[in-house]
């Protein structure tokens, strides 16, 4: 799953999520969590502050949660802090819960499509997420690595900035 915010102090928001997500309970443990980095605002609305980005991998019993379940609940969650749902189109908000993947699951609803569909155009999504999947090989065969080396970015610490 990836996190980002751009309004208020985006650390802070990114972990009160992480804490509301916790507090669902045992259906939902939490594997490794990148760095939150700072990234340029990439997307239609370039006018707005830099965003705090992260992923934050997770082990979700399969047998409870359905992608589109587990949807509706890290949507609670963006309401519950405050984010008022469509009325930010690619602009500022104070928190924005994605889902990447889901294990291999491959959909494409009105609801949800996965894998993300715009996830291997953005480094500010690629970067971290391969600190909490190293390993990982998109379907089309490649790395993370080799998907970002066809990104024009720069990775100065912890910033992002793309072209
Ligand atoms: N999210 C967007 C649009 N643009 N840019 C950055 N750097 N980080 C984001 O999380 C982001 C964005 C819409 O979801
Ligand atoms: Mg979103
Ligand atoms: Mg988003």
């Amino acid at each position: 799953m990836a996190l980002g915010s751009n309004i208020g102090d985006g650390e802070a928001n990114i972990n009160d999520a992480l804490t509301l997500l916790e507090d669902y309970g045992n259906d939902i443990s939490f594997g490794a969590l990148s760095h939150i980095y700072r990234t340029d605002p990439q997307g239609d609305v370039k006018d707005q502050p830099w965003f705090s980005n992260a992923v934050v991998r997770l082990e979700i019993a399969s047998d409870v949660w359905a992608p589109e379940g587990f949807l509706s609940t890290i949507q609670a969650i963006e309401v519950k802090m405050g984010r008022l749902r469509g009325m930010d189109p690619g602009g500022p908000r104070i928190i924005d819960l994605d889902l990447l993947l889901f294990g291999d699951t491959e959909m494409d609803s009105d609801y949800l499509t996965l894998p993300h569909p715009r996830m291997l155009k953005r480094a500010f999504v690629l970067v971290p997420l391969r600190e909490v999947a190293p390993k990982l090989v998109f379907k089309d065969g490649r790395t993370i690595d080799q998907v970002l080396s066809g990104l024009n970015y720069t990775l100065d610490g912890l910033n992002i900035a793309q072209k």
